[in-house]
């Protein structure tokens, strides 16, 4: 039987770039070669699988592929009334989108009901009409969705929404955001033990590397009777190290902290009497 643990990821598109950094990053190492669909790591028995975001889903749940990489939104359309055999593992924090109904900013929409929507996630739609008890009707359609109402085919659109800026282009407005979306990474539920061994290592080092994203390393020295004080400023940082210094008066604080640190965050700092105040980025962690 083959042990290794296929991997699926974006072949082209949005999650490409970043899947395959993560990938990297996780100490999976593998090359590309032009358009080839399958790439073989060299120091980890994994195969990385080249596909559609589109088919991601139904490999996953079919146990083609192990673990994969995909839209939160094209697994929830997919996966909507039917039974699978996927996991939802770590919400990953790139590829941020909205799922969103918009209409042509000269239409004032009262309410959904006998609208014409059009959408390239008719499930995640229908799901939401129904749970909020409209009656609309809803066509399926792959590209263009921002041009349907201009050719009559629909009312209103529900798409995809990062910056706006296809929107605002199309003379469209945002009106309601029915999903909230970015990259995860996804399991088949029933993975053989060895496979499951191989699987739990790579979701333990593509943890590291998502934690490590928002976290950051901070030193600084503050009087030791302010310690107290500092250490609550410090975001998302468990037990702070407090190393003496050769003024005695005097300690040096060093953290991990697991949130974003913001300006406001050092200017407090300063405020509170800390100097040489450093932040330095954390590129893997292993809780
Ligand atoms: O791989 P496959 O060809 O099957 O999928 P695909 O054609 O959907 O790929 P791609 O690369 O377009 O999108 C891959 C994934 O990126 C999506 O499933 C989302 O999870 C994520 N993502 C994040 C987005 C966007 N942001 C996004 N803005 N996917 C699409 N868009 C489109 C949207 O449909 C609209 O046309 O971008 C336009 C809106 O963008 P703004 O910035 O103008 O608002």
């Amino acid at each position: 039987m083959n042990n290794r643990l296929t991997i699926a990821i974006q072949k082209k598109g949005r999650l490409f770039d970043q899947s395959t950094d993560l990938i990297k990053k996780s100490g999976i190492n593998f090359s590309t070669k032009g358009d080839n669909l399958l790439a073989k790591s060299n120091n980890l028995p994994i195969d990385i699988l080249f596909v559609r975001s589109d088919d991601i889903p139904s490999l996953v749940s079919n146990g083609d592929a192990d673990l994969a990489i995909v839209g939160e939104n094209v697994l929830i359309e997919k996966s909507l009334f039917k039974r699978t055999y996927i996991e939802k593992i770590i919400d990953l924090g790139f590829s941020k989108c909205r799922l969103s109904f918009a209409a042509p900013k000269n239409n004032k929409i009262k309410s959904f009901n006998n609208m014409k929507i059009a959408t390239s996630y008719p499930n995640t739609v229908k799901k939401y009409l129904k749970d909020n008890n409209i009656n609309a009707s809803v066509t399926n359609i792959h590209g263009s969705v921002e041009l349907t109402p201009y050719i009559g085919m629909s009312d209103i659109i529900c798409d995809l929404v990062s910056s706006g800026a296809t929107l605002e282009a199309n003379n469209l407005k945002e009106i309601e955001v029915i999903l909230q979306s970015q990259a995860v990474l996804i399991k088949n539920k029933n993975l053989n033990n060895e496979k499951e061994k191989i699987a739990d290592k790579v979701i333990s080092r593509m943890q590291g590397v998502v934690n490590a994203i928002e976290s950051k390393y901070v030193m600084l020295n503050v009087d030791a009777s302010k310690v107290k004080d500092i250490c609550k400023l410090l975001p998302g940082s468990e037990s702070p190290t407090i190393i003496p210094l050769e003024d005695s008066k005097k300690v040096a604080i060093h953290a991990l902290c697991q949130e974003p640190i913001f300006w406001e965050t050092m200017e407090k700092l300063k405020a509170k009497g800390a100097s040489s105040i450093l932040v330095m980025p954390v590129e893997k962690i292993l809780n």
